[in-house]
């Protein structure tokens, strides 16, 4: 090659560069294509290394021809590259594309369980009848759930709840701790604490060591009510539960008491409601009854107004602890309370 030829080589190599890097596809080609021509080995250094041989006259207009093609050159190069950068993010956002007019997932929304809605119902139906609602402790001492209702130690009736006792006893050791197996606590610890009159109802967790069936679990909900004054009777007893009823589940429903037995009431009757499946017949659920008992009931023992500090002869009152659970069952028409706390969505999404 003649030195004299370099700068037409070189203004050669830059229209021969300039038609390929219009050509190039993508990033990988730009930097072949930058490694061809201005890399440290690339075909302009070549050139300009012929450059030494030239007279010094030419050798400077060869070399600022050279170093204007390599700044030439460098500069398309950079520009090729946005353009390329850009085409390259242009197609990948358009091949993620997202359509944002579709709608988003749904949140889940929350709902409240059967247990806390019929709770509630219920306890609405006693508030506007004029009981307060007020809530006590689950873990409770053996002298509420028993010894102030009249069951002292060694009382055959203690067979009637079976307890989860707690390893626990207080500080003079006399009296153990459980889980209440009962509302009925609460009667007490209100009595203690209020003057007459009293008019309350108390929804909440109960515990029982006992097997489970349709109709039994081991850690159900009760309601007690309890209503202390001058003058009350059982007449107000049932008056007040029938209304319950009829608010509840209508007056279609049939409503039976029979006498019943629980030391703290005298007399005690039990409530019972006709069996939604069968109508009163007699199945698996009612246990061949026809009828679905709901709840425990009385006059306030005046053992128990004693307890409490109350006057037997100037005051008389109802109690009763009713299973909401039991309750909902007959209005929603459930086979086994058991479904209430299986965590089953299918069955507790009826309900939210
Ligand atoms: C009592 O617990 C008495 N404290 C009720 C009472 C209160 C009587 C005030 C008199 C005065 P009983 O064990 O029968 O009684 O329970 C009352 C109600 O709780 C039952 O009618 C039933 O609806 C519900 N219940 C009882 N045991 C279970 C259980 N294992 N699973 C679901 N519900 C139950």
């Amino acid at each position: 090659m003649s030195e004299a030829t370099i700068p037409i080589q070189v203004e050669d190599l830059r229209a021969k560069a300039s038609r390929e890097l219009e050509s190039v596809p993508d990033l990988d080609g730009l930097e072949a294509w930058r490694i061809t021509y201005t890399g440290r080995r690339g075909q302009l250094t070549q050139l300009l290394r012929g450059l030494g041989a030239l007279p010094s006259e030419e050798r400077r207009e060869a070399g600022a021809v050279a170093n204007a093609v390599r700044a030439a050159l460098e500069e398309s190069l950079a520009e090729r590259e946005d353009q390329l950068k850009r085409a390259a993010m242009e197609a990948s956002l358009s091949a993620d594309a997202i359509d944002v007019t579709m709608p988003g997932w749904p949140v889940p929304k929350g709902g409240l369980h059967i247990t806390t809605r019929i709770v509630r119902e219920i306890c609405s139906a006693f508030a506007s009848m004029g009981f307060t609602t007020v809530e006590g402790p689950e873990v409770e001492w053996d002298t509420y759930n028993f010894e102030k209702l009249n069951i002292p130690k060694g009382h055959p009736a203690r067979d009637m709840w079976a307890t989860l006792w707690i390893d626990h006893i207080d500080e003079d050791g006399e009296h153990p701790m459980l889980l209440r197996t009962h509302t009925s606590p609460m009667q007490a610890r209100i009595m203690e604490a209020t003057e007459p009159p009293v008019r309350v109802v108390v929804p909440g967790r109960c515990y029982r060591y006992e097997a489970t069936d349709p109709t039994h679990e081991w850690h159900f909900y009760q309601i007690e009510g309890l209503a202390v004054d001058r003058g009350i009777t059982l007449a107000d007893l049932k008056g007040t539960l029938y209304e319950f009823a009829r608010r509840i589940f209508g007056s279609e429903r049939k409503v039976r008491f029979r006498c019943d037995y629980f030391p703290f009431v005298e007399p005690g009757v039990d409530m019972s409601i006709d069996c939604f499946l069968c109508d009163g017949v007699g199945c698996r659920v009612c246990q061949d009854t026809g009828w679905i008992e709901i709840m425990g009931a009385g006059m306030v023992h005046p053992q128990v107004l004693e307890n409490v500090g109350y006057d037997p002869n100037i005051y008389t009152g109802f109690a009763f602890g009713m299973g909401p659970e039991r309750v909902a069952m007959l209005k929603y028409g459930i086979e086994d309370i058991r479904l209430f706390y299986a965590n089953d969505l299918r069955f507790l999404r009826q309900f939210a």
